[in-house]
């Protein structure tokens, strides 16, 4: 059975990309592959925050995942710390990578360019070799992830085959899935549209996040920046030359099942299609937002299932992580 592994970083809220580019793939795919998906809060160390939000924030992204459609009975979901051999792996993993290659990642150059090189954190640059690790201790054959994480995918793969050719067959190299174009592997920020929607972003009237209440929902894609054209082609699919209203079509495309072109052809001007896009988010969030409140009062329970994954997972992990020290060179205790 194909094996899958995807992240979700427990910073700031979630919101309607992390659902359209990663979260749908990873509900859908329960159903054929034998399925991981982790709260990765070690990752969310690389950047500022404080102790309190981090747990509560890893709490509230298990249980959102867990009211978007995450199964217990059909997927492993676990908390990333909870794993000990993710930092392990890690390590033998950034004395595989170079610093140069690291350097080049373009999440390293844009996050680090906020507050400068000599302020970011080593762990921001080390960054992929984390996640490397997340990936191939579960010998994962594909990754649903947004288009975003392509590059982090692409050295993931770059690791593993260097791993295997230097210290022999180790790990499985894995493949990207990525939605197809037109079909939310990279929703764009409502007032920025060509820079992608984010959780930390500092756009929240750009960002639609999955808590929102329906009237903040319909305000930000009503007041979602577009363009002047008015003509009868106005509501076309180019996003190069129109990323505002490609973004619409894209985001109205994914929930519906349709292509953006076929979308397109519904309508003449905007403000339609953004009324029609922000009743389609609405409704696809409503269920979602209901099932949280449900879970929320129940911490417990989800408590219950992110012990029973991190077991599941520990078997899985610690198995490819003893393999791996013992390819590269560790004296095997006692
Ligand atoms: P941050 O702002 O903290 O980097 P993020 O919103 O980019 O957060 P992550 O936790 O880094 O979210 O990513 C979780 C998953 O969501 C990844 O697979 C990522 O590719 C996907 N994703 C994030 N933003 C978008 C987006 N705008 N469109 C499509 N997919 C996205
Ligand atoms: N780097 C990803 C989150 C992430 C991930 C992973 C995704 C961490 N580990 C393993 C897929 C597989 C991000 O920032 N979106």
């Amino acid at each position: 059975m194909t094996r899958v592994l995807s992240g979700i970083q427990p910073t700031g809220q979630p919101q309607l990309g992390n659902y359209l580019g990663a979260l749908r793939s990873w509900i859908a795919l329960q159903d054929s592959a034998d399925a991981f998906y982790c709260v990765v809060d070690l990752h969310a160390l690389t950047v500022p925050g404080d102790a309190a939000e981090l747990r509560s924030a890893t709490m509230t992204m298990a249980t959102l995942l867990l009211a978007a459609g995450l199964d217990p009975d059909r997927c492993t979901l676990f908390v990333q710390s909870h794993v000990p051999a993710h930092t392990q792996v890690a390590w033998l993993l950034e004395c595989t990578a170079s610093f140069g290659e690291m350097r080049r990642m373009t999440q390293w150059k844009d996050k680090s360019a906020k507050g400068g090189e000599e302020a970011a954190r080593l762990g921001l640059l080390a960054y992929p070799a984390l996640m490397a690790a997340d990936i191939v201790l579960y010998d994962a054959d594909r990754v649903p992830v947004g288009d975003d994480q392509r590059q982090h995918l692409e050295l993931t793969r770059t690791l593993a085959e260097r791993f295997n050719h230097r210290y022999g067959q180790t790990f499985k190299v894995p493949d990207a899935l990525i939605p197809a174009r037109g079909q939310g592997g990279r929703v764009m920020d409502l007032q920025e549209p060509t820079r992608k929607m984010s959780k930390s972003s500092d756009s929240p009237q750009g960002t639609v996040f999955l808590f929102d209440d329906p009237k903040d929902i319909e305000r930000k894609i009503k007041r979602a920046v577009t363009d002047a054209d008015d003509g009868p082609d106005a509501v076309r699919y180019d996003p190069a030359a129109k990323p505002g209203v490609s973004n619409l079509l894209d985001i109205l495309a994914t929930i519906t099942g349709r292509t953006p072109d076929q979308v397109a052809a519904g309508y003449t001007r905007y403000g339609p299609l953004k009324a029609d896009t922000a009743s389609a988010v609405v409704e696809l969030l409503a269920p979602i937002q209901a099932r949280y409140r449900e879970l929320a009062s129940d911490p417990a329970s989800v408590a219950k299932v992110l012990r029973a994954g991190a077991e599941r997972a520990n078997e899985v992990a610690a198995a490819t992580a003893a393999r791996a020290e013992a390819a590269i060179g560790l004296l095997p205790p006692g």
